[in-house]
């Protein structure tokens, strides 16, 4: 357990009053990158700037780490890592922490249902909305969207639960809360929306229209590098700190948060902690998705075949380093509306923070959940390079090493397992056809990654079978040698 009194001397803790805080957001997922990051930014408010803005943290699925923050006064550490050094700094912001299965649901609607509740958020991973990554509205087949159009009192989904939520402050004449997405999906915040107000139409249409005029869904776009901790990052850890913290994590000292400044009820000064607050988050989101997460795709896919465990590894292979570079400055940039931004620059930045040894960022975890990825990182720069007749290798060889990664056995023949919502839906692509391009075939009929217009599109397929094969006849490595010419 944390214990401030063992922690280095030179650890930043909370120096403030934290009973002058109130519960002023209440936050869903309190995952690695959530605690690392929008908290982060609350704490510095806190000690720097007197903000009495602080968090009620939520889980909707597991409870452990909340339990494990419960037992330490609600406190965890954050420890920045660069090749050249550690900092360290205790976080106070959180008030409250709840999660569903031991406080029930009643209680996480009641949080967002206090008065001084003026925004809630959410790091609920791209799964968490229900959504259809190909079109961005809600999915009604979810199991989890059916029980609560099923059981509209008892939400299990996080599209739900906060319009349970806003519909009791409704019926209670409180203001409504803004609502803003921090996960990495385009217009994160207009997929809100969607979901929150489409599940709202099949219930209560006046409810539907409510949402629409008085409810705000503020679009941000995130970035840190935070990779989830093993038990060997634990472990490290406790012998840094000089005690065990369950619920610390480890991250990159880069930080960056935009967010589209449309907030209903008031909202923190985070421009005051480094955020940029600014009227459209598109071009910023779109540049981050597309050279950022679309290069740690790539990599996660052609680096996990190949037996690099993490970026770091991958950055040591001129090749690969080679085909990120290429990736984001000749595949993505040229399909980017952002204006006004080095893109060199950028490109440069984002190799050498993937090269600091010191984050272990493993390619197996970004390689999950890649039918809710793949959409906003890749098959949108496919479009534009198919319309614009420009060449797209290393996209379409990202495609193809999704492909040989969702098949489920890696190149020494040994079981990938793998983790994402349509894994059945997978599973059932692969076993069902033969390998090679009927397998391709098979896996681009997957429309709710790929829409009506890709599995049709010959030159795309043409290109992603291209890959494939020589995944399967030559390997990763060799493919991507091939593939950055
Ligand atoms: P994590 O695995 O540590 O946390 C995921 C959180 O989402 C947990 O709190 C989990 O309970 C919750 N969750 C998962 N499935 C859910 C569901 N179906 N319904 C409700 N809650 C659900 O992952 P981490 O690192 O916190 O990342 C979360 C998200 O944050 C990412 O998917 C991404 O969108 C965004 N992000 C992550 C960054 C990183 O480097 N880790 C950086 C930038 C953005
Ligand atoms: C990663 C991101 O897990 C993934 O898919 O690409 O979480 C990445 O680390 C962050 O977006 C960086 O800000």
């Amino acid at each position: 357990m944390l214990s401030v009194d063992l922690l280095p001397e030179d650890t930043v803790l909370p120096g403030y009053d934290r009973s002058a805080l109130r519960t002023r957001i209440v936050h869903f997922g309190f995952g690695a990158f959530h605690r690392a990051h929008q908290a982060v930014c609350a704490d510095i408010l806190a000690a720097e700037h007197q903000s009495d803005w602080g968090y009620c943290e939520c889980q909707i699925n597991s409870g452990d780490l909340i339990k494990a923050l419960r037992e330490q006064d609600l406190l965890y550490s954050v420890t920045e890592k660069a090749d050249d050094g550690l900092h360290t700094r205790v976080v106070g912001v959180i008030k409250e922490a709840l999660f569903r299965k031991e406080d029930g649901v009643d209680k996480l609607i009641a949080a967002m249902c206090q008065p001084d509740v003026a925004i809630v958020s959410a790091t609920v991973t791209e799964k968490g909305y229900c959504y259809q990554p190909a079109t961005g509205e809600l999915n009604l087949e979810h199991p989890a969207i059916k029980h609560d159009l099923a059981n509209p009192q008892q939400p299990e989904s996080l599209p739900g639960i906060i319009l349970a939520a806003i519909k009791r402050r409704r019926e209670l004449n409180l203001p409504p809360f803004s609502v803003m997405s921090c996960d990495n999906m385009p217009e994160n915040g207009r997929v809100t929306r969607n979901v929150v107000t489409q599940l709202a139409g099949q219930q209560d249409a006046e409810l539907a229209d409510y949402i629409r005029q008085q409810v705000t869904f503020p679009s941000t776009m995130v970035d840190r590098i935070v990779p989830a901790m093993t038990e060997e990052a634990l472990q490290a850890l406790t012998e840094k700190l000089g005690c065990a913290d369950p619920v610390g994590v480890e991250c990159e000292p880069f930080f960056q948060w935009v967010i589209e400044d449309n907030f209903v009820n008031g909202r923190p000064q985070w421009e005051k902690a480094g955020a940029e607050l600014v009227a459209d988050v598109v071009p910023f989101e779109e540049m981050k998705l597309r050279m950022l997460n679309g290069s740690h795709s790539l990599l996660a896919y052609a680096g996990y075949l190949a037996g690099y465990e993490h970026i770091s590894d991958c950055m040591n292979d001129a090749s690969y380093l080679k085909a990120a570079r290429s990736l984001m400055l000749d595949e993505q940039a040229p399909t980017l509306s952002t204006r006004g931004v080095d893109l060199v620059a950028y490109a440069d930045s984002l190799i050498a923070r993937y090269q600091n040894r010191a984050i272990k960022h493993r390619t197996y975890q970004i390689a999950t959940d890649g039918t809710q990825k793949l959409p906003q990182r890749w098959l949108e720069s496919i479009r534009w390079h198919l319309a614009n007749g420009s060449r797209f290798e290393l996209l379409a060889l990202g495609v193809a090493c999704w492909m040989r990664f969702v098949s489920g056995v890696d190149e020494q023949g040994k079981e990938i397992v793998i983790n994402d919502p349509l894994r059945a839906e997978l599973a059932e692509l692969v076993s069902s056809s033969s390998e090679g391009d009927e397998r391709v075939a098979a896996l681009l009929s997957l429309r709710a990654v790929f829409g009506d217009d890709l599995p049709d599109n010959s030159r795309f397929r043409e290109r992603v079978s291209h890959h494939y094969q020589l995944l399967l006849s030559a390997g990763a490595k060799e493919a991507v040698r091939q593939a950055i010419g």
